[in-house]
């Protein structure tokens, strides 16, 4: 988990618009990465860069799917390439390894079930015949990419800005969730995961735990956090409780 990527990824853009510039003289131009209402995968497809798989993101024979597309739409006379007519033949494994069967049909995704969605943009609690089918995941998930047989060979990404911080790869779900809110302010200042909020953030590993194997240790984090009085976190941590068949709350 490294910086807000898609605010690395505009950077560089805005850089080569430039660069081009220098080239070619002025035009007319304007960046965008995940940053304006672009249909980003189906334009993607269609200049040649990749097609859409059946868990609906774009793909390509190089590259897989984990990478972010970021666009530079302009006024330059530049030749259109042929459109990717797509390499998914009879695969089926997104569909299949979706822990919530959010990919309902291929190249269709009930945003609604998606732990994406749920983890990360849903405002308010997860609805609670979700939260088993989440796990341990905290924030966004990556299965139907994870799974694909095109990112068999995907690497690590070399740049610095895509780094881990803070450890985060290698932290328990007790130690996430025993976070204060400076901690998390701290810790995730630059990150995309900053946006979603202390509360938020606090009921993600709150399902984590509600799924986690009953222990002492469980127990106590979920019990030390019964004082909350936030509604979405008060809510969640009760429900986690009483997955380990603590009801007294
Ligand atoms: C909304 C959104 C989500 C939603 C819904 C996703 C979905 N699959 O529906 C949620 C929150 C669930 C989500 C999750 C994720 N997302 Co997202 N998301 C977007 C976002 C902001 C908009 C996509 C969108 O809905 N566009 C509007 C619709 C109308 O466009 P469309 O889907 O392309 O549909 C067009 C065509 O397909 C066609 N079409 C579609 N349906 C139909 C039906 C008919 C009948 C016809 C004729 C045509 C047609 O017409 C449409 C208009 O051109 C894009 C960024 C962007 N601006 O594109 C990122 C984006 C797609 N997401 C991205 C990522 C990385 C993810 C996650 C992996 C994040 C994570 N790790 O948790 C997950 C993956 C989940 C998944 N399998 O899709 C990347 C994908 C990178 C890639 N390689 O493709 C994008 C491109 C952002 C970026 N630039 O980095 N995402
Ligand atoms: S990101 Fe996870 S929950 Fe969303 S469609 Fe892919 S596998 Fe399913
Ligand atoms: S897992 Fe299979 S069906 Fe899904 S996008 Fe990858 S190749 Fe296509």
């Amino acid at each position: 988990m490294g910086r807000d990527y898609h605010k690395v990824l505009r950077n560089r853009l805005q850089r080569l618009a430039e660069k081009l510039e220098e080239v070619v003289g002025a035009y007319g131009y304007r960046v965008f990465t995940d940053s304006a209402p672009l249909a980003e995968v189906s334009l993607a497809a269609q200049a040649g860069l990749g097609w859409r798989g059946k868990h609906t993101l774009l793909l390509n024979r190089e590259g897989g799917s984990l990478f972010f597309p970021g666009e530079i739409l302009t006024d330059l006379p530049l030749p259109a390439d042929e459109a990717d007519s797509g390499h998914c033949g009879r695969c089926t494994r997104c569909l299949d390894v979706c822990p919530t069967g959010a990919i309902v049909e291929p190249y269709t995704v009930d945003a609604r079930r998606c732990i994406s969605y749920l983890t990360i943009e849903l405002k308010s609690a997860i609805p609670e015949a979700l939260r088993p089918l989440i796990g341990n995941r905290v924030y966004g998930c990556d299965d139907c990419q994870l799974y694909c047989p095109w990112n068999r060979f995907a690497v690590p990404a070399q740049e610095a800005d895509f780094a881990v911080r803070h450890g985060l790869d290698n932290l328990s779900l007790v130690e996430l969730f025993g976070w204060s809110e400076v901690q998390f302010q701290q810790r995730m200042a630059g990150s995309a995961i900053y946006r979603i909020g202390y509360h938020k953030w606090l009921s993600n590993p709150a399902v984590g735990l509600g799924n986690a194997p009953t222990s002492a240790e469980v127990v106590s984090a979920l019990r030390q956090r019964l004082e909350m009085t936030e509604p979405m976190v008060a809510e969640v941590v009760r429900w986690a409780l009483r997955q380990h068949g603590v009801t007294e709350s």
